[in-house]
């Protein structure tokens, strides 16, 4: 079916819509009213979006879409998706049963838990919309370097509901898609004028229509259907249609919430004329004049099928399209209808008004007028699912198990992460290829300096660097190209993550591996924090490198520093935080990092083994501009694990250790200072170097959930670290950043811990003065070990 619709397809497709209305209520009406509920409780649904974008849904699945297109459908319209999807034969009638239930179908489209081919997850309303956009990006950007050429250009459209354009990532997304010249893009607005409280402000479409406009996208209004477009053309019509176009939002959802005969008593209160308009009333019934009303773009499937098959261009395109909230259900229009559920009766009156027989609500052609065999023969030739599995796979790119740098004596690991992207620019490996770099105008200042010269700025189109063409001396060179490995971001950190997210999912939407690493500054986390989980949680697979951090960017401003980044690392599902002291630590973990992000052994972490260590997952390293002291040392497979697993002792505790300091990341020098200056008043003092508190600390309580299930020789790497303390040892743990990171570490082996770290920021200054005032410094480490390990007076006590 490549045409558009034929008569006989829209009388099928008329009755498809009605069946993916039928089964996404139904499948609500299920979870609350007939399966058990164990605990008695509701779990509510929204019977009343879904009804609302039903009909374009059904436009756009069973009609438009061609299988290399990809879609973020509005969270609460799940159950159309899953609905549309067992229609086509690609869902299972158990997970509908089970929906919102464990293990069943979601609530909100998941990528990972859902089983019916879900292209992106929503749920936090704005990201999936994003998420369509920098999809195209980075379509683009595949394309542009060579790779997928053999497969048709996709579009990648995003279902959002009007309320959904309050979120401002929307709007930040909008804008780097004009800087970096969007195509195939498609936003189809659900506005029915409603979002989850209440009615939205008069006029908003036009704003968003200017909106649109001045971002370069065409925008398409699609706000009457056939039979209201039949009525204005009637004598009096236009009258009626001036009426709907000033009629208040809240008054139009309450006439279609009350039906024909509110409707009738409003028109002929307020246009009544005792001529053509009253004619023109008076020549519908009740019902028929409800369902004029009713009739809006959004609801009319062949102004839709028509409004997109005219897109003849890729050019992106916003629709907006007139719907109503609860379309076709007793629900309609009412403004408390969000979390509103069909009564048992009503839904009894619904089932028989689809000619569904009881114990018949599941069969997929129930009730439909066409003969089943016609229907089956359309549906086997609906374009979406001609490909069978849209999922692809792409091959893993090998990496090598140590990478070249040069190391010099004072180095921070910021400057560490410039000289190793640096080298592998340099060279011609696969790795280096399939890197790609996004910064949010932040790449010279996180180093990424050298390999942007090296590999050149991403842009569909050549610009070259006017300063370089003027010959005026510059450290970078900022030449565009369609083959340059950079993406440059404005300063929004929403958009890195959603172009991570959607870099990151490159192997399954395009079939193309990318290696996506992502700067930023450490405290601007924040910021993004919830596209990141977004990110991860739909498994996309990226590096996340956050520098400088703490305090320690100390003359930098206060404003900047960070202190929760490393309990995000830690708490952060499908992210692996490191924290890494040295250069060699770094090099270490970034290989390592590098592989971690193409693993795929399923979503579901291992039971076993909670590191993830088969199913990969993304990688956030915390790094820093402090210069220190680098160790010179042989890089041995032992060190090596140590460093990738989260712990390795620096110095290792004698038999009757007193004391061990426990540090991670850029305070190493306090904790070795500290450590050298409490060695002759301490027996035996070992210092360890945490370079992962997140694996550290998820290996550990995965040995303990062992245990609990009878392995009962499961041991993590840190209990095997700790496992020669004596136990009136005293551990000292120190980092910049939140002390609650490692103040766990007692809790391994039933040792007493003072845990130093940064609790309050803002104050600026060099480093060792803020460490002195933070107290992360080695005197403070002294002060502390004196109270956990007690013994004789520590001499250097406060000279440090
Ligand atoms: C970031 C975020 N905040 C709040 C919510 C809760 N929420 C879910 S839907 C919704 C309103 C949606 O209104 P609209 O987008 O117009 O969709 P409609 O239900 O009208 O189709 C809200 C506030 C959410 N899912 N995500
Ligand atoms: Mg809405």
């Amino acid at each position: 079916m490549t045409s558009s619709g034929s008569p006989q397809d829209l009388s099928i497709l008329a009755e498809l819509e009605r069946k993916v209305l039928w089964l996404a209520t139904w499948t609500i009406h299920h979870a609350n009213h007939v399966r058990d509920n164990a605990d008695g409780l509701k779990v509510g649904g929204h019977q009343a979006s879904c009804a609302s974008l039903a009909t374009i849904m059904t436009a756009l699945y069973f009609h438009t879409l061609r299988p290399q297109d990809r879609v973020a459908v509005k969270p609460h319209a799940s159950p159309n998706f899953h609905a549309i999807q067992y229609l086509l034969g690609r869902q299972t009638r158990d997970k509908l049963e089970a929906f919102r239930g464990f293990k069943g179908a979601q609530s909100y489209p998941s990528r990972t838990k859902d089983t019916d081919d879900v292209d992106f997850s929503t749920g936090s309303v704005g990201l999936g919309v994003a998420q369509t956009l920098f999809s195209s990006l980075t379509q683009d950007y595949v394309r542009s370097h060579g790779w997928g050429l053999a497969r048709p250009e996709g579009r990648m459209i995003a279902l959002l509901g009007d309320a959904e354009l309050d979120e401002g990532n929307i709007f930040e997304a909008m804008l780097e898609g004009w800087k970096q010249g969007l195509r195939n893009c498609w936003w189809i607005v659900d506005y029915n004028r409603q979002s989850l409280d209440a009615v939205v402000r008069e006029g908003l479409w036009e704003r968003y229509q200017n909106l649109f406009l001045n971002f370069g996208w065409d925008v398409v209004l699609l706000k009457y259907g056939a039979l209201e477009e039949a009525a204005f053309a009637e004598p009096g019509g236009e009258v009626l249609r001036q009426w709907i176009d000033n009629c208040p939002n809240q008054l139009y959802s309450a006439l279609v919430f009350q039906g024909g005969a509110a409707w009738r008593k409003r028109l002929n209160d307020e246009i009544g004329d005792q001529g053509p308009v009253t004619a023109l009333l008076e020549r519908r019934s009740d019902d028929e004049l409800a369902r004029l009303m009713n009739n809006l773009g959004g609801h009319d499937l062949p102004s839709i099928i028509a409004a997109f098959d005219a897109v003849d261009h890729d050019r992106p395109v916003c629709f907006i399209a007139y719907t109503i909230k609860g379309y076709g259900l007793p629900l309609a229009g009412h403004k408390d209808n969000h979390a509103g559920l069909m009564t048992p009766a009503q839904m009894e009156t619904f089932r028989k008004s689809m000619n569904i027989r009881p114990g018949e609500e599941w069969s997929r052609f129930e009730g439909l007028e066409h003969p089943a065999a016609e229907i089956e023969a359309f549906l086997d030739r609906v374009p979406f699912a001609s490909a069978g599995n849209r999922s692809l796979l792409a091959e893993r790119i090998a990496v090598p198990e140590s990478l070249a740098v040069t190391i010099q004596t004072q180095m921070s690991t910021q400057l560490g992460f410039g000289a190793l992207l640096n080298e592998l620019g340099r060279g011609d490996t696969s790795v280096a290829a399939r890197m790609v770099t996004a910064s949010p105008d932040v790449t010279v200042s996180t180093s990424l300096g050298p390999w942007v010269n090296r590999r050149g700025l991403f842009a569909r189109e050549a610009l070259a660097d006017t300063f370089k063409s003027e010959r005026i001396p510059s450290t970078f060179n900022w030449e565009f190209s369609p083959k340059g490995q950079h993406i440059e971001l404005g300063i929004a950190e929403m958009n890195l993550f959603s172009v991570l997210s959607a870099l990151g999912l490159s192997h399954v939407i395009n079939g193309e591996r990318l290696l996506p690493i992502g700067t930023l500054y450490d405290p601007f986390i924040a910021r993004g924090l919830d596209a990141l989980n977004y990110a991860c949680y739909q498994d996309a697979r990226f590096i996340l490198v956050a520098t400088p951090s703490g305090i320690t960017l100390a003359p930098e401003g206060g404003a900047h520093q960070s202190i929760a980044e490393p309990l995000i690392g830690m708490a952060q599902d499908g992210l692996a935080g490191f924290e890494p002291a040295f250069v060699d630590e770094l090099a270490v973990i970034l290989a390592f990092a590098l592989d971690y992000i193409q693993r795929e052994g399923g979503a579901e972490p291992s039971e076993r083994n909670w590191l993830r260590d088969e199913t990969g997952g993304s990688v956030y390293l915390r790094l820093s501009t402090r210069q220190i002291e680098q160790i010179r040392r042989d890089m041995t497979p032992a060190l090596r694990q140590s460093i990738v697993d989260g712990a390795y002792w620096l110095r290792a505790p004698g038999p009757n250790c007193q004391l061990v300091v426990a540090y991670t990341g850029a305070v190493a020098p306090e904790a070795i200072q500290a450590v050298g200056l409490m060695a002759e008043d301490r027996r035996d003092i070992g210092l360890l170097a945490i370079s992962s508190a997140d694996r550290l600390n998820a290996g550990w309580t995965a040995a303990c959930r062992a245990r609990e299930r009878g392995l009962i020789h499961a041991r993590s790497h840190i209990e095997r670290l700790l496992a020669g303390l004596p136990r009136h040892c005293g551990i000292v743990t120190v980092l910049d950043g939140h002390p609650a990171t490692l103040a766990w570490l007692g809790a391994v082996s039933g040792h007493r811990v003072r845990p130093l770290g940064v609790e309050h920021f803002g104050q600026t200054g060099s480093i060792d003065e803020l460490y002195r005032h933070y107290g992360i410094d080695a005197s403070a480490i002294i002060a502390a070990a004196q109270v956990i390990a007690p013994g004789r007076p520590i001499r250097y006590l406060g000279a440090a």
